[in-house]
């Protein structure tokens, strides 16, 4: 039985629509700069949201009308809600999907059987994704909701939770592999500290290098060659996530020798919750060619913890896509709405809603980027900007014919630098918002 009967495949029906159930901006096949918007945004559904999510938080229980759930844990609801999930993502035309093993499957008593669940799951999603023709974007694994992970995964006191950790990256990155996943996420939801007193920094940051290279090590002998992305996030649940922002993940991956086999899944809500902006974290990724992927989001800057709500805000989005083009694209990474509906939201048919409404905010967001991009406006200024160095003792400078004396010598006889110029941000921000 179809648990959406009454929703059509979702389809572009254009700006002047006032269809709720209809993209206004995403038109799957539209050219920009070259390639169709469905290969430049590579949407993807999370499945730990959107299917697992029944709107409990601290303070209260499950909100969500979900008709398909039967309230078990058993293998059968987790079959008929994997053919929930493929329905879903079918209607609405996204491409590409996500999963932790636990959002997937049950956990069973002993490993082996846990690891028994997971395979029966990964034989009906891998028949979904035939019928659908629906990738999987990535892979995870969940090493943070178990009691046993309460220190820890890689960097947790207890080595034999390494050793079950371990164990489960091996079962995660099987399946990954098995489904055709183009990438394999780690996200260290539990790998940081509560309070220093009682951690060993340097031991538990050792442990996980040495766990993310077992990883990439067995990857290469089970011939899984997609890309290991690492998450950033700075806190929550741990009060210090060691995998703080994306430079602090990317010293991480130099110190650990892991740069050629690691790129980063940069959050929008995680971004802002390190002090960042989403563009800062993009733009800093894609300067260290570490950009991979995203998880589209937003946070409440009021509320100030991971809301994972859906990415409306146009000038967001067009901030993303102007980092993502800058950087030559997404792919094989996606734009993956790791975001779920609110609590008040209880009717299936919001989880169309918010989903249409992601999916149109980055459509806009790259046609504004592109628009701004082919004017070429800001380039321009930017170019302008850094002429100096363009000529004379900048070029100079940048072709490494300078030191500390010779400078010295130039300024001394120079007497004093050239006169700054204005730096017209005001201009600029007026200059973009004439595009969105
Ligand atoms: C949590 C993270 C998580 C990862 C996958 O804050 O965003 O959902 O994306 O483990
Ligand atoms: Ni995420
Ligand atoms: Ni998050």
């Amino acid at each position: 039985m179809a648990a959406f009967p009454d929703v059509p495949k979702i389809k572009f029906e254009g700006p002047n629509s006032d269809n709720p159930l209809a993209f206004r901006y995403y038109d799957p096949e539209e050219v920009i700069e070259g390639k169709t918007m469905k290969e430049h945004l590579r949407f993807s559904v999370v499945y730990w949201h959107t299917f697992r999510a029944n709107g409990s938080d601290p303070f209260g229980a499950p909100t969500l009308n979900r008709p398909w759930e039967d309230g078990t844990a058993s293998l059968d609801n987790a079959i008929n809600r994997a053919r929930v999930a493929f329905e879903f993502m079918e209607k609405l035309g996204a491409p590409f999907y996500a999963f932790h093993d636990r959002d997937v499957a049950p956990e069973g008593s002993t490993l082996a059987q846990t690891h028994e669940n997971l395979d029966k799951i990964a034989d009906v999603l891998e028949e979904e994704q035939q019928r659908t023709g629906i990738k999987l974007l990535w892979g995870t694994a969940n090493m943070f909701s178990h009691p046993r992970y309460m220190h820890g995964a890689a960097t947790s006191c207890n080595a034999d939770v390494f050793a079950f950790a371990a164990a489960q990256v091996k079962k995660a990155l099987e399946v990954t592999l098995r489904l055709g996943g183009e990438n394999y996420v780690f996200w260290g939801g539990r790998e940081g500290y509560m309070n220093l007193f009682n951690t060993d920094m340097k031991r538990e940051m050792d442990h996980l290098g040495q766990f993310l290279n077992m990883a990439t090590a067995y990857a290469d002998e089970i011939g899984f060659t997609g890309t290991f992305l690492i998450e950033p996030k700075p806190k929550e649940p741990t009060k210090h996530q060691y995998d703080s922002d994306a430079a602090a993940c990317i010293n991480f991956l130099r110190a650990y020798g892991l740069m050629d086999r690691f790129k980063l899944n940069i959050e929008t809500n995680h971004a802002t919750l390190s002090g960042h902006t989403m563009m800062h974290e993009l733009d800093y990724a894609g300067t260290q060619d570490c950009l991979g992927s995203i998880d589209a989001n937003t946070g409440d800057l009021l509320l100030g913890w991971d809301t994972d709500q859906f990415p409306t805000d146009i000038y967001l989005t067009t901030q993303c896509m102007l980092a993502i083009l800058k950087h030559g694209g997404i792919g094989p990474g996606g734009v993956n709405f790791d975001a779920k509906v609110r609590r008040e939201s209880i009717d299936p048919i919001d989880l169309f809603y918010a989903h249409i409404g992601g999916m149109d905010a980055f459509a806009r967001g790259l046609k504004i980027a592109a628009a701004i991009r082919a004017d070429e406006g800001m380039q321009k200024f930017v170019n302008q900007r850094y002429s100096s160095w363009d000529q004379g003792v900048g070029k100079a400078i940048e072709a490494g014919k300078h030191d500390f004396k010779s400078l010295s010598q130039y300024m001394i006889n120079k007497g004093e630098a050239a006169p700054n110029t204005s730096g017209r941000q005001e201009f600029l921000e007026n200059y973009i918002n004439r595009f969105v």
